[in-house]
């Protein structure tokens, strides 16, 4: 975790469950490289849903930036997150024919427990906080499961160094940092019940990050 702020005192509250979505044994098996291929492809399949329903899911977040805080540059840096999807969903048809992977199997169990919590929070009731910070918390953990593969004495095989430079290059890090920093400025005024809930919804989203990577493993 980065900086000083509450998202920062979450990270430390929930180390064990944040280690697990972020230096799951998956990541460990690419960065050590004796990642099971196939493993790697049900990951692609299976991502390539959840990101499709990250898209509905972000343009809440940009529409919620735009009416709850006609903050010029909320609304650009979410903007500038919708525009990323629209070349990642490129990459992971091209990855997808590359490895003959087709992208029409059915979600699993794990991705489909994420999916209707991304779809609970695309609603209109869920309050712009709640949805910036479950944005950077999503985003942080590929952020930071990637990067990690990408560390120095890393053995990630080449044919997997794109994949993880999707989410593990420098400017996606920046990124990440500016929507936590986005997060923790929302945070700081918030009342009471909105941090409870806030930070009971980070929790979520490592444990089905958790169960996202255990998925691709074959654990469900
Ligand atoms: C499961 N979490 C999952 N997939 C993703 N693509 C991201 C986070 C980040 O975009």
């Amino acid at each position: 975790g980065t900086g000083n702020g509450i998202t920062a005192t979450w990270i430390d509250r929930h180390r064990a469950i944040y280690d697990r979505a972020t230096r799951h044994p998956f990541i460990r098996s690419i960065k050590d490289g004796v990642v099971d291929l196939s493993a790697y492809k049900l990951w692609l399949a299976q991502d390539y849903i959840f990101v499709r329903e990250f898209i509905p899911f972000v343009a809440s977040v940009l529409l919620k930036a735009c009416k709850q805080t006609g903050n010029e540059s909320d609304v650009e840096l979410v903007l500038g997150g919708i525009s990323v999807l629209n070349d990642e969903i490129s990459w992971f048809k091209m990855e997808a024919s590359k490895w003959d992977v087709p992208l029409d199997s059915p979600p699993q169990k794990a991705n489909l427990e994420y999916c209707r919590f991304l779809q609970s929070l695309t609603l209109p009731g869920v309050s712009y906080t709640i949805a910036i910070t479950a944005f950077w918390a999503i985003e942080a953990v590929y952020q930071q499961s990637f990067s990690f593969c990408l560390e120095s004495g890393s053995k990630t095989p080449n044919e997997l160094i794109e994949a993880c430079q999707r989410w593990g290059n420098v400017n996606f890090g920046q990124y990440c940092c500016l929507l936590q920093s986005v997060a923790d400025r929302c945070l700081e005024s918030a009342p009471a019940e909105v941090l409870f809930e806030a930070e009971a919804m980070f929790a979520r989203v490592l444990e089905n990050e958790n169960n996202f990577w255990n998925m691709s493993l074959g654990g469900c």
